[in-house]
């Protein structure tokens, strides 16, 4: 065989490797979304898929313990929420009714500034507008989101009735 003949016999092989290599990819790629879609569905109706949680937002407004159970009763918690990214995706959520104050999981009842959330995650994350949380007459122990211009966190007096937001993990 010429040396050019073996050049030729290469490439083709490396072309069809390639070409393999470029399908294999556009499958998986595929299996992914369709397995992203499977997880979407299996929220619910309803209910929008975040980052392997299930997200709901009640429009009727409530307290934030009433909230809480109506969350309950749905085999789910108000929202906890645990970064910058995932508060912009559930904040979408609340487009619709733009972006009105919306109860979320935190709350400092049982002692002011040491903020937990009701599904029993960790609370790190946080997105406190400034100044806040101030406790206003001694009386603010349950988070809202979407407050003021900037939409950021505000601690609130838990009987206010506010539209709500819960999620359950999948
Ligand atoms: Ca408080
Ligand atoms: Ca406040």
């Amino acid at each position: 065989m010429g040396m050019l003949a073996v050049c030729v016999l290469v490439c083709a092989v490396m072309l069809q490797i390639k070409a393999a290599a470029v399908l294999d990819v556009k499958s998986r790629k595929l299996e992914e979304k369709r397995g992203l879609q499977q997880y979407r569905g299996r929220c619910g109706h309803g209910w929008t898929w975040i980052n392997n949680r299930c997200f709901r937002l009640m429009p009727a407004a409530k307290s934030w313990a009433q909230a809480e159970r109506s969350c309950i009763s749905m085999r789910a918690n108000l929202a906890s929420v645990h970064s910058i990214e995932e508060y912009h995706e559930i904040q979408s959520l609340t487009a619709a009714s733009e972006y009105k104050e919306t109860w979320i999981g935190g709350y400092d009842c049982q002692e002011n500034g040491v903020w937990f959330w009701s599904d029993g995650s960790p609370f790190h994350f946080t997105n406190w507008c400034p100044g806040q949380p101030d406790n206003l007459g001694r009386n603010q122990n349950c988070l809202q989101m979407n407050f003021s211009p900037a939409k950021c966190w505000d601690d609130a007096t838990c009987t206010d009735h506010l539209p709500y937001i819960c999620a359950k993990k999948m």
